[in-house]
Formats: structure tokens, sequence, C-alpha cells
């Protein structure tokens, strides 16, 4: 049965964090796909992972002080590096160079009296099971099954989804990401999955991506101006928006939207009865740029005036 949205509606205002290795090429989380690269290629990256700049406690008091009241990681992107302590693969930052990122995470929103939630990439282009399809051109690499056993894939997202849920507290939210529309409910498990998550955790928040009913909706990139409904019923609903309209760090892309711009988009979810998330994509060693340091203090400086606790 869903769960009580109350404190996520009282919220209204979260932030995304979108970190990976993809974070080092500095040219979108979706590089490895779109510039069609093997395996080998995108290794590079991990070689060279370090995200000494990468301070929990930095962003969760950047996140309060803009006006915040939770925050959301990247787990998992689809790329399939995963910033947290699994037992089911290498490919993690706890291997890479000893630091479980979402451990710290959690830990900081927590400690800033911030609620906590988790990315869950669906998609994984490094697990050699899953069934890279059109929409992902990547150069496969001989690690890649063939035939993929999608019977273990799913095993391997619903083991994962156990880690992160045995292993972390109580978590407030999990944005999974993303589904087909006919054949990715099917293919994910989701219902299956679903009930999972609800066991371990029955409080925890669920959006809409893996393809059935969750808890909440989730416009991306683009701002309702009204109520959303479903059948006639109004939803809970949560815009994400970019800074610049790449979620991974994007070193060229200097085209931020205005701090007031932003505010209007807060204040119109608000008056329509949903939330914002603002990303932002820290930098390969996990610093957040100074534009984007200097935005969320913009919007600080307009809540602090204008919000309600
Ligand atoms: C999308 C993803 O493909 C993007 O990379 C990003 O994570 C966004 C929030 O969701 O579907």
């Amino acid at each position: 049965s869903p769960a009580a949205t109350g404190w996520f509606e009282a919220a209204r205002f979260g932030l995304f964090v979108h970190f990976g290795l993809y974070s080092l090429a500095a040219r979108h989380e979706w590089v490895r796909s779109r510039e069609s690269m093997s395996q080998q290629e995108y290794d590079r990256y991990l070689d060279r992972f370090d995200p000494d700049l990468f301070d929990a406690r930095q962003l969760a008091r950047a996140a309060r002080e803009s006006g915040m009241r939770y925050a959301v990681l990247t787990a998992k992107h689809h790329d399939g590096f995963c910033l947290f302590d699994s037992a089911l693969t290498d490919y993690t930052s706890v291997r890479a160079v000893g630091r479980d990122l979402v451990r710290e995470f959690v830990e900081a929103m927590r400690a800033e009296g911030l609620r906590v939630g988790l990315y869950y990439s669906l998609l994984d282009w490094h697990h050699p099971d899953f069934p890279v399809d059109e929409h992902h051109p990547l150069r496969d690499t001989p690690a890649r099954q063939d035939p993929r056993d999608m019977e273990r894939y799913r095993a391997y997202m619903e083991g994962q989804v156990r880690e992160l849920l045995t292993g972390y507290g109580p978590i407030d939210t999990l944005f999974f990401d993303f589904t087909y529309p006919e054949k990715g409910p099917r293919e994910w498990g989701a219902e299956h999955l679903l009930a999972t998550v609800r066991e371990l955790q029955p409080g925890i928040l669920v959006n809409d991506r893996l393809g059935i009913p969750g808890d909440y909706v989730t416009p991306e990139q683009y701002q309702p101006d009204r109520p959303l409904e479903r059948d006639g019923e109004r939803v809970t609903w949560e815009a994400c928006h970019t800074l610049n309209g790449s979620w991974g760090y994007d070193r060229d892309n200097h085209d931020y939207k205005d701090p007031a711009l932003l505010v209007r988009m807060l204040v119109q979810s608000v008056a329509c009865g949903g939330n914002l998330i603002l990303n932002v994509g820290p930098n390969g060693r996990g610093a957040l740029d100074p534009q984007a340091r200097a935005t969320l203090r913009a919007i600080g400086a307009w809540t602090d005036l204008h919000a309600r606790s």
C-alpha cells in the first residue's frame, strides 16, 4: 500500500545530486552512451576517480541554507558505477577509493536535519546481463553475456536495493530511473521490486519511474502550471530540474538558469501543490562549481525572507 506523503509535500524543495564516473568526463552523465564508448575506454575515469573534494557536510549545509529540506543522491546511475558498498559488484567507490559516498551523504543530510533519498538506475551499461538496446549505442566488450539473462539482472537490482535499504538506516525516498513504456515494468520486475521496497521500509516514498504507480510523479525539465491529476484525482508530484540542462557536471556549459527564474519555478511548484528538486552536478573531484554555489546561495537569500517552516 502507498506510504504517507505528508513530510514530502510539506518539504517542497529538495536537492538532487548527480555524481559518478561521468563527472570526470565533464560532459553530461550520458557521455558513455552518447559517445558509444566501450567499457575499456570508460574505465579511464575509474582509474582516475578520486573525489577528494566531495564533502557531504558542505553539500548538506548548502542545501539547508538554500531552503531545501531533503536531498537525493545517485547511488547508481546508468553507467552502473555504485557509490555504495555492494557485495554484488566490484564496480564501486568503495573498491576504487575506499569511500562509501552513500553513507557519507546519508549521515551528513541527517546531521543537518534534512530528509534523505537515493536515486537508483534501472539501466546499467556495465552489468553483463543488462540488455543494452537501440537506445543505448555502446560498443560491447567481451565481458558482456550473450544471450543476456534478465533473471540474473533482476536479482542483481533487487539485491542492491536490499543493500541500500538495510545498510543505511531509514531512507525517506527512492527515485528509480527509468522505465520503457511497455516492456519496462515486466523486464525490471517492477511489482516485485516495489513489494520488496515496501517490505523493507514501509514508510519510504517511491517515485513513478518503475512504470507502475508509486507515491509521486516526476515531471522532468518541464514546469507544471497547474495541479497534476491521475484519473481525476490529484497526485503528489515533484518537478526535477537542472541548473544548466545537464545533470552530470558539464564543464563547458555555462547556460545557467537565473536564480530569479528558479525562485519563480519553486513558487509555481508550491502554488500548484508540487515540489521542486533542483540538481547539482559536482565536478570530477566532487566539488560544486562557483556558479552552482552562488545559485543556491541566491535562492537561500529569498527563502530566508519568504519561506515558512
Ligand atoms: C533521466 C536520466 O536519464 C538522466 O540522466 C537524469 O538522471 C534524470 C533525472 O533522469 O531519465
